[in-house]
């Protein structure tokens, strides 16, 4: 599999960002990509910037709506509106540093928010508005959120409920129509009347490199979500790597399909994308695959950013929705988020004319650290190689697979292409995450050395391409979202009849993995349709669709080690209908 090639015409080679891989990365260095003007805050850079260099005029924005005309947005226009909301903000009396917290489908009032925060020094916390009550409750306590950004249906079904729960948060701003009826006198207000009131005129404040900008709940196998912490100077890692490996050039049209819930929808939906200074579409809706190939085809979208999942679906959904489309505007396409299978790759070059290029990163990463360049051949099936400015290695794993780390401190490389371990980088980078969210212990695990340990496991070819192997944790990655599988069964032990139960990740061919759990129950409770469905409903209505398991079965008991952690492995194996004997291809933790 590694020797097929998919091969580039010369042509693309040369046009492309990224010519000549080896000499910019032998020349490449973080302090000369940061710009000396910098003014530091991501909110400049991405936009004001632009605006103040003479391209004001150019579209940053065109926000398609589930119905009705579409609302486009110049950066000129959301350097403004933005201001109003960095206005609105400074009068709630919000310090920098506060966290504010989003929760909202894809509106424009969204993105004119996570902008104007990132003026006031403030730090945006995203969440995925799929989420149901327990996981915003989880992540607005952990980030002590002094306010919230949501829809009036939002906080209706996801926020009043847990109101009690969260003494910290201050301020409720709605946005979107429908709002009249929730102003409950605890701090709920309306944003638009806010903003009309506020001025357009607003001056960032010096902010320092190391200011943080963004925090990103993101899922462990153990305990609940952990906040990662960027900073205003990871702007430099996104827009870097938005020129190298997606190719962003001025007049391109470019649509990121991921929610700002998840770091791919702002590192790739907002910052790289403006700081790169192209024009971004935002689809409101949800995945269709015949809206899809419209967007692609009507918006003359030049540079699309997707995931695996998506692209299966696409896939499934056959040809008729593309056949006589006419998609020539389409220069590059880039995936991220789960393994992308060679035949998805093979399926893009013969029905978009374009091959998908992989790339990896994670929400700690901030940014693309590997991908397929535009200039390069595709390997099918591999992760491709590291951006310029990032260094990678593989770090051996003992015969138990624990991580082998030398009496220095520094991880231990396997010296050999092919050989498999833990994917490491050397740090550090502009968009390293600087912290987990009170939680020093944690963050300090990720390291060895001059090293950041990413928990994935992989091989490097004897061409430095990446091969992607399998997660070293149980972490679950269904349709390209992380779930922890701690956060699911903390949910389902909340049921008074259920005593204990393991959640898992099951390949699916569409989603990647679905969540499934495995339930014991207590109290007198015996297993039945009936029970299984209330917990079913149960389970959605705490942790929201995007979270919930697909299938739950309730067992006599669970398997344990000797030690009494839960052997997600032998579940895993169950689920498949594999032999729990024989556990070797499975991967994952005990
Ligand atoms: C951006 C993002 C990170 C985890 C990562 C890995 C998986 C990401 C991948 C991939 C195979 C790829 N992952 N890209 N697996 N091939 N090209 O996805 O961030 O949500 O934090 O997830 O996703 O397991 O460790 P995040």
């Amino acid at each position: 599999m590694e020797h097929r090639y998919i091969s580039k015409d010369p042509a693309i080679a040369s046009e492309s960002n990224l010519p000549d891989y080896d000499t910019l990365r032998a020349h490449f260095t973080w302090q000369s990509a940061r710009r000396t003007t910098v003014g530091g805050n991501i909110a400049h850079e991405a936009v004001d910037r632009h605006v103040a260099e003479g391209r004001g005029d150019v579209i940053a924005f065109r926000f398609l709506a589930e119905q009705g005309p579409s609302r486009e947005f110049s950066y000129e226009l959301l350097a403004r509106e933005s201001n109003r909301f960095a206005n609105v903000l400074e009068r709630l009396g919000v310090a920098p540093g506060d966290l504010v917290f989003t929760l909202s489908g894809r509106l424009p009032e969204l993105y004119v928010a996570m902008i104007g925060t990132l003026k006031v020094r403030c730090v945006v916390a995203p969440l995925f508005s799929a989420f149901g009550p327990d996981p915003v409750r989880q992540r607005l306590q952990a980030g002590r959120g002094r306010v919230l950004i949501t829809t009036a249906a939002a906080y209706r079904q996801k926020v009043a409920p847990i109101r009690g729960d969260l003494p910290d948060l201050e301020h409720v701003l709605l946005i979107g129509d429908d709002v009249a009826g929730d102003i409950d006198g605890q701090g709920v207000c309306v944003l638009a009347p806010l903003m009309a009131a506020a001025s357009t005129e607003y001056s960032i404040a010096p902010t320092g490199p190391e200011d943080p900008a963004f925090v990103h709940f993101t899922s462990g196998t153990t305990g609940m979500p952990k906040g990662a912490v960027h900073v205003h100077d990871a702007v430099v890692a996104q827009e870097t790597t938005g020129r190298y490996a997606l190719d962003l050039r001025p007049g391109d049209v470019f649509w990121c399909t991921a929610d700002p819930g998840w770091v791919t929808g702002t590192s790739y939906g907002l910052v790289a994308p403006l700081a790169c200074g192209v024009t971004c579409v935002i689809d409101e809706a949800d995945f269709d695959a015949v809206r899809w190939y419209s967007i692609l085809e009507h918006e003359q979208v030049s540079v699309w950013y997707t995931a695996p999942t998506a692209l299966r679906m696409l896939m499934k959904a056959g040809d008729e929705p593309v056949a006589g489309r006419d998609l020539t505007h389409l220069r590059h396409v880039a995936s991220v988020g789960e393994p992308l299978n060679p035949e998805v790759v093979e399926w893009g070059e013969t029905l978009l004319g374009k091959a998908i290029h992989d790339t990896w990163w994670q929400t700690e990463t901030g940014a693309i650290m590997v991908a397929n360049f535009a200039s390069m051949p595709i390997r099918p099936g591999s992760m491709g190689r590291p951006v310029p400015g990032i260094e990678i290695g593989i770090v051996r794993r003992d015969s138990s697979g624990e991580r082998v780390i030398a009496e220095s401190g520094q991880p231990v490389f396997v010296t050999q292409p092919g050989v498999e371990g833990e994917l490491a980088i050397r740090t550090p980078w502009p968009s390293m995450m600087r912290a987990y969210l009170n939680a020093p212990d944690r963050y300090k695990a990720c390291f060895a050395g001059d090293w950041y340990l990413s928990g994935d496991l992989a091989r490097i070819d004897a061409d430095g391409y990446v091969w992607f192997i399998g997660r070293g944790d149980d972490v679950i990655k269904s349709a390209g979202h992380l779930i922890g599988p701690f956060e699911v069964e903390s949910a389902l032990m909340e049921y008074p009849a259920v005593v204990e139960a393991a959640v898992i990740g099951v390949p699916d061919q569409v989603v990647g993995e679905r969540v499934e759990a495995f339930v014991v129950l207590g109290g007198g409770a015996e297993p039945s349709e009936a029970i299984t469905r209330d917990l079913m409903a149960f389970a959605r209505r705490r942790l929201g669709s995007a979270v919930a398991p697909r299938r739950i079965t309730c067992e006599p008991a669970l398997p344990h080690t000797q030690s009494g952690k839960i052997m997600r492995r032998v579940l895993r194996a169950r689920a498949q209908g594999l032999p729990e004997g024989d556990l070797s291809t499975l991967g994952g933790s005990g």
